[in-house]
């Protein structure tokens, strides 16, 4: 219990901490993990439900087609560590197809999210041994000893990697191909370049659901640092990036406005944004030189008939 509430205030202080210094930047900007409060988490689960938004059920559908296959290339009595648990209904897919699956790690940063992961993967696959890991997986951490052998794969689905800068991406690949070891495997999810007549309206649906989305990072600020952002006065922007291959999302001001978070004032001029989220795009061959530089080889591509999305399988190489 305390642990839970020291945990709580660590967050907090991380929170008040980066929007203090991500609003005095010349170029306003939040990470977007603070996107994901148990509300953002709501409102996100309702963007995969949206018509535009096709990342979800497209990288679903892939792994449905190659279930048998990906469960292959896991090979028989796997490990599987899963980096940011709750993908659900795609990660059982996965354990469903594979043979004699040894053991689950489901690693998250929310422990009370990683709980609830547990209850319903022990519920839904009772021979199966989980091992929860509670851990920031873009930072340093350790698999705990004890793990049996046997070939590891390292899931990562739902394009979060495009969520990561090319220095995170790189640091997240090789802390993987440690946690797997030598004889390791992964299989990730990447959502692919695309005509932005497909990949806009994605992050900027009709119904405003991706807006309210973005919006609710100012309520949040509000909510927990005190701050006395008005919805009226900004609004949700999606936007292509062509140097950094990523759309990102912006909170527009609206007017020229001064906004009070903690005692601190941040002048806001008209038509300027804070940056909240990039989501990176990539091409096959793109991905490959990336992964290839941080000690993994691709053996395998799944994809979709439009080629929307791809799901890597990696092999640790030397
Ligand atoms: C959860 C990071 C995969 O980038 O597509 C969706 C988040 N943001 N709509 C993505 C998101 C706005 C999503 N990821």
């Amino acid at each position: 219990m305390l642990e839970i509430l020291s945990q709580h205030m660590r967050q907090l202080e991380a929170f008040r901490a980066d929007v203090a210094l991500g609003l005095s930047q010349t170029r306003k900007r939040l990470p977007s993990r603070w996107l994901y409060d148990n509300r953002g988490c709501e409102i996100f689960e309702e963007i995969t439900r949206l018509e535009e938004y096709y990342p979800t059920r497209t990288e679903t559908a892939i792994l449905r087609e190659n279930a048998r296959e990906i469960a292959d290339f896991c090979g028989e009595r796997a490990v599987l560590l899963e980096y940011g648990a709750g993908a659900g209904i795609k990660t059982e897919i996965l354990i469903d197809a594979l043979d004699s699956p040894k053991l689950y790690v489901p690693i998250d940063i929310a422990g009370e999210f990683l709980d609830e992961t547990v209850v319903r993967m022990r519920r839904r696959f009772p021979d199966l041994q989980t091992l929860p890991v509670v851990a920031d997986f873009t930072a340093e951490f350790e698999i705990p000893r004890g793990v049996p052998g046997g070939r590891r794969s390292a899931f990562f689905p739902g394009s979060t990697m495009g969520n990561l800068d090319a220095h995170e991406t790189k640091g997240f690949l090789r802390q993987v191909r440690r946690h797997v070891g030598s004889r390791g495997a992964a299989i990730i999810g990447v959502d692919l370049k695309k005509d932005l007549s497909t990949l806009l309206p994605a992050y900027d649906d009709r119904e405003g659901v991706t807006a309210a989305f973005n919006l609710n990072l100012l309520a949040r600020i509000n909510r927990e640092l005190g701050g006395d952002f008005s919805h009226e006065c900004f609004a949700h922007e999606a936007r292509w990036s062509e140097a950094e291959s990523a759309v990102e999302m912006h909170l527009v001001s609206l007017c020229e406005q001064v906004v009070t978070v903690d005692g601190q004032r941040f002048a806001f001029q008209t038509g300027e944004t804070i940056h909240t989220e990039s989501s990176r795009k990539y091409d096959v061959r793109g991905f490959m030189d990336v992964v290839e530089d941080g000690r993994w080889s691709v053996s395998a591509i799944w994809s979709d008939p439009d080629r929307r999305f791809a799901i890597f399988g990696l092999d640790a190489t030397w």
